[in-house]
């Protein structure tokens, strides 16, 4: 294990009280609180007196010792159990973007990331309704996860390694495969990334993209003037509003703050992408038997889509000789109870929610307000990068 301590350095040179150490990365990330960062020394700065650091590895040695604790308990004290004696399932979304997550005129609500929420939850409860919807900003999201306020992040969350590694979550798959792009003003006369150069560009803080953003025009040596701001819906009304020549995130939000703004011909999106963002459900870091039910409800709904089984024929593809279809519906073998689940578990997702295609295509696709092509979510079959393991 790699020790959290920080290098001693010079320590000869320390003449008059305890001796100092010298902060590496580290050593300062144990510093910060989850909740939030504080002023902390800098790399290769002074760090402290040993007897801090003394006081810290006793912490560390405590903290171990509860992990430890933690993972010789069975697995199945983990957040299914959680779930299923609690009723309700907290799913973290988005606040409001149009086709993932957002309450419609009659609260309820609506999107592909909810249909996940709901789809875990008629495989949990065989009941979509148990779901209580926690909308979360982009700064919030790892947060409310991290505290335990929510089982799963179902909210446009791009899978990145640092969020996979050191944040403390685990991605379990990808529910839409996307990029960032841009939307500008018709009025402003361009239609690529490069014709931004010298412009100024609305983006919210604490995403990807804000760092994407950076990374492209930096590595080109092109100037811009980035305008952040906390909340979205502030960067899209100082785009809006003029304050900022284009706005900026991954294409499907580009769609959806679009729609919102209404006059849909006055704001043109770039077909250009500068990232890759493969977005994701994610839940908290080492408990294993909740990652496979949120994964294995989403490539049920994607295996689904691919055997032809959707919520207008579940019935009858009960009787199905197909084994691939009788493995999914559980009429032969026993894949509910691997998951902690009944055996009819993919079942009750397609009956109750409907495969991954009738999801997209209601909430994003043609048939939507937003009218976003397949793509890359189309299945394997059909050209796209889905391609859900199978169930055997
Ligand atoms: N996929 C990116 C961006 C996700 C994101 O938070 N996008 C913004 C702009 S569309 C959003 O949804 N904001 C809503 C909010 O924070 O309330 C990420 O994971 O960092």
């Amino acid at each position: 294990m790699r020790s959290s301590l920080p290098s001693l350095v010079n320590s000869r040179a320390a003449t008059a009280g305890p001796r100092r150490w010298r902060c590496d990365a580290l050593a300062i990330r144990s510093m910060r609180p989850a909740s939030h960062a504080g002023a902390l020394p800098r790399r290769g700065e002074d760090c402290g007196s040993r007897s801090t650091w003394t006081w810290l590895r006793h912490w560390s040695a405590a903290r171990l010792a509860v992990t430890l604790v933690a993972l010789s308990t069975p697995a199945s004290a983990g957040t299914l159990d959680v779930v299923k004696a609690r009723g309700t399932l907290n799913c973290g979304v988005n606040t409001g973007l149009a086709g993932f997550s957002q309450p419609d005129d009659k609260g309820e609500w609506k999107g592909l990331d909810v249909d996940l929420c709901r789809a875990i939850a008629a495989a949990v409860f065989n009941d979509v309704t148990r779901v209580k919807y926690v909308p979360l900003t982009a700064k919030e999201r790892f947060t409310a996860l991290q505290s335990g306020e929510v089982d799963l992040l179902s909210r446009n969350t791009t899978w990145t390694m640092s969020r996979d590694t050191s944040l403390g979550l685990s991605f379990v798959g990808v529910m839409y495969y996307d990029g960032q792009s841009f939307m500008v003003k018709k009025s402003l006369g361009a239609t690529k990334v490069e014709d931004l150069a010298g412009a100024s560009i609305c983006v919210q803080t604490g995403t990807t993209n804000e760092l994407n953003l950076a990374d492209y025009f930096h590595s080109r040596d092109l100037r811009y003037y980035p305008v952040v701001f906390e909340k979205n819906d502030e960067a899209v009304a100082a785009y809006n509003t003029g304050r900022c020549d284009a706005y900026t995130t991954d294409s499907s939000g580009l769609f959806s703050e679009r729609l919102k703004l209404g006059q849909n011909e006055e704001h043109v999106i770039f077909e250009e992408r500068i990232s890759k963002e493969p977005l994701g459900p994610a839940v908290r870091q080492g408990d294993a038997v909740w990652a496979n039910v949120v994964r294995w409800t989403l490539f049920a709904m994607q295996n689904a889509e691919e055997l032809g089984v959707a919520s207008t024929n579940a019935s009858e593809m009960l009787q199905s000789k197909r084994p691939e279809i009788r493995r999914l519906l559980g009429r032969e073998g026993s894949f509910g109870k691997g998951l902690g689940l009944t055996d009819d578990w993919a079942f009750r997702i397609v009956s109750l929610v409907g495969n991954y295609g009738e999801s997209f295509e209601r909430n994003l696709g043609a048939g939507s307000r937003i009218g976003i092509r397949r793509g890359l979510n189309a299945l394997w079959s059909a050209g796209g990068l889905h391609y859900p393991p199978p169930i055997r």
